[in-house]
């Protein structure tokens, strides 16, 4: 029996806010999960605080199925993005503790290393069609294999995946959220001349992917995959919003361009039907939000199933402690498809030291025990969690949009 002796969750702010769960046991081992949820950071905090770890100590910290069923069916309100993250923060903390228990890093007790490295993509972004290649040219120059292309929008303020900083993305930009304005009918014409220019200017080897972050009806999506092929994209990501997951039959009756979706998916019930029905290619669910290593192992094996790869969410806000456990997944699961790489700031990998590396674009987790992130305490405390929203859309007429 190796006991939980204590439990606590630890909210730091080193440039954006993460918030990390921290079980000790009677070995004297201990284990930390994710449980950062972008612009709602202290309902998961609560969620732990308040309802999950009173609950957890005494019990038998190697007993990770049986805590994951606990937290999943026990919660009787089940699934959401604040319940599956604060699950997923638990499961990745036992995760941690069991493998550094072992003496092996986490790949290890999953089934090995199935590749030598986790290929990733940056991102490259720029308020012009012109900076946006600039800033690929340098992406590609420091040895990616993929990269991400987001453009600002003529005639557009802001536009999704635009930011001031050029290695770091935080949307979260305000208290309270800021009101952004969209049109698709700017946008849609401006994403085929970036990538022919991103071929232009990178070649054909380079993978490039797009996000269009949930603002197109189906058939608008149809009409830009289908814009796309000559540029062959690896993905085209969040091309609408996806709780009809049946929509996306439209789309591909129009469009060969690959699909990926489910970033902000929190179970495998939000993603059986675009797996089953193959109408997707990459499935994005994460550690962090997805219930943890133990349920993306059940939506990857699933996906697997269908031809469908793994693609997993990894934006800046998603902690290192996400990246970390996320690597020791990606390099072992079988049907892997591409990991997404938003660099974290210095103080942020201060705070979250960590085994993980890049080299020749791929990231490699470490030969840690454990899955190789740890939590700096005394540093994180230097830093107040703050309060920041998401920003929200609206069309240029104000109607409340999908952002
Ligand atoms: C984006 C994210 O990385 C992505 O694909 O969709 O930047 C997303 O906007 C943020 O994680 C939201 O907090
Ligand atoms: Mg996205």
């Amino acid at each position: 029996m190796l006991k939980i002796t204590d439990a606590r969750v630890i909210i730091t702010c080193p440039g954006r806010n993460f918030v990390t769960l921290k079980i000790e046991t009677s070995a004297g081992i201990h284990g930390i999960g994710d449980a950062t949820l972008n612009g709602r950071e202290l309902a998961v905090a609560s969620y732990l605080t308040d309802h999950v770890l009173p609950t957890l100590i005494g019990r038998d910290a190697q007993s990770i199925e049986d805590i994951w069923q606990y937290l999943y069916k026990g919660a009787y309100w089940r699934r959401g993005p604040v319940t599956m993250a604060a699950i997923a923060a638990v499961d990745t903390a036992l995760w941690d503790i069991k493998a550094k228990q072992a003496g092996l890093p986490l790949y290890q007790l999953l089934g090995g290393a199935s590749r030598t490295g986790v290929m990733v993509y940056g991102h490259a972004n720029g308020g012009t069609l012109e900076e946006t290649i600039a800033e690929a040219v340098r992406y590609q120059a420091m040895g990616y294999k993929a990269i991400r292309l987001q453009s600002g929008v003529p005639g557009l303020a802001s536009t999704y995946g635009v930011s001031r900083d050029k290695l770091f993305y935080e949307p979260a930009d305000a208290r309270l959220p800021t009101e952004n304005v969209w049109s698709t009918h700017k946008y849609l014409p401006t994403v085929p001349k970036l990538f022919e220019a991103a071929r232009e200017a990178l070649g054909w080897d380079v993978h490039l992917l797009h996000d269009v972050h949930h603002r197109l009806t189906p058939i608008e999506a149809g009409r830009l995959g289908k814009d796309l092929e000559p540029y062959r994209p690896f993905w085209l990501e969040d091309a609408t919003p996806a709780e009809n997951q049946a929509a996306f039959r439209l789309i591909r009756q129009h469009t060969t361009t690959p699909l990926a979706v489910g970033e902000i998916f929190n179970t495998i019930w939000d993603c059986k039907q675009l797996i089953e029905e193959q109408l997707i290619d990459y499935i994005r669910a994460t550690v962090v939000h997805a219930g943890g290593i133990t349920h993306l192992r059940r939506i990857a094996s699933l996906a697997d199933l269908y031809g469908v790869k793994t693609g997993s969410h990894g934006a800046t806000d998603n902690s290192p402690v996400c990246m970390g456990a996320a690597l020791h997944f990606d390099l072992w699961v079988p049907n892997f498809g591409i990991q997404e790489y938003m660099r974290h700031t210095p103080e942020t990998d201060a705070v979250f030291p960590h085994a993980y590396s890049f080299e020749g674009g791929d990231l490699h987790p470490g030969e840690a025990p454990g899955h190789g992130v740890d939590i700096d305490e005394a540093l994180a405390a230097t830093f107040p969690y703050r309060p920041a929203s998401l920003p929200v859309n609206r069309l240029e007429d104000g109607t409340l949009f999908n952002w």
